[in-house]
């Protein structure tokens, strides 16, 4: 098997610390037991290589050999090829981790991602265009509440999708989102706890800490 090689920034400050999408790459590659390390590009002054990796001069992007692929969600779909504790090998199975990797995405961090900067940056109550995003994630979160009340996990078994949602969801968390949305927030607890979260975590904390 090729050598797997995540690229995250060699520092970042603290309030992303926790949260930069290597996480659900090293999440994913611990939940499969596959081997990878782990390598860094400056945070501070983008090297003119990573445009060829992240067309949007982001992190993270794999390397499997010589292929390089960005898009957390594009990665991890990669990853769930290599193993059957991130996706199913069957084709139902398939499918219905694939709809909720976009469904992760494209339907509840699509919403969420305003509403986060809304709350990074101080400016909700009265500011214009909060009232709309806050009320555009809940009405999100209310569908996930239904699904998640009766579903341990997205696509039965735990899987990529499981992975995204998580990640997406705990960042909502974080600025006390899920208040109003229990089985959401008793998902993030049960995703986070799992032993692969907690050392990709870990890892990603101590691997910006090296560089302060
Ligand atoms: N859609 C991309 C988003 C990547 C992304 O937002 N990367 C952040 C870190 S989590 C980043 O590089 N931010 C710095 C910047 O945009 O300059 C993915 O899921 O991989």
């Amino acid at each position: 098997m090729n050598e797997l090689i995540v690229t995250t920034y060699d520092w970042v400050p603290e309030p992303p610390r926790g949260y930069v999408r290597d996480l659900r790459i090293r999440w994913a590659l611990e939940e499969a037991g596959l081997p990878y390390r782990v390598a860094s590009t400056p945070f501070r002054e983008r090297a003119a290589d990573i445009l060829e990796h992240q067309p949007f001069n982001q992190v993270p992007w794999l390397l499997d050999g010589d292929q390089s692929i960005f898009e957390s969600g594009a990665i991890l779909l990669h990853l769930g090829e290599k193993s059957t504790a991130l996706m199913p090998s069957d084709p139902r199975g398939r499918s219905t981790t694939t709809q909720w990797v976009f469904a992760a995405l494209n339907s509840v961090e699509m919403a969420a991602l305003p509403w986060v900067i809304f709350q990074f940056s101080g400016t909700t109550g009265d500011a214009p265009g909060w009232k709309q995003i806050d009320a555009f994630l809940n009405a999100r979160l209310g569908h996930m509440e239904r699904i998640l009340k009766n579903s341990e996990w997205l696509a039965g078994a735990f899987s990529i999708a499981d992975i995204l949602m998580a990640d997406v969801l705990r960042l909502v968390d974080r600025f006390d989102g899920l208040a109003k949305h229990p089985a959401c927030r008793g998902y993030v607890a049960r995703a986070t706890s799992r032993p692969a979260f907690v050392k990709a975590h870990a890892d990603q904390l101590a691997h910006f800490a090296a560089a302060d």
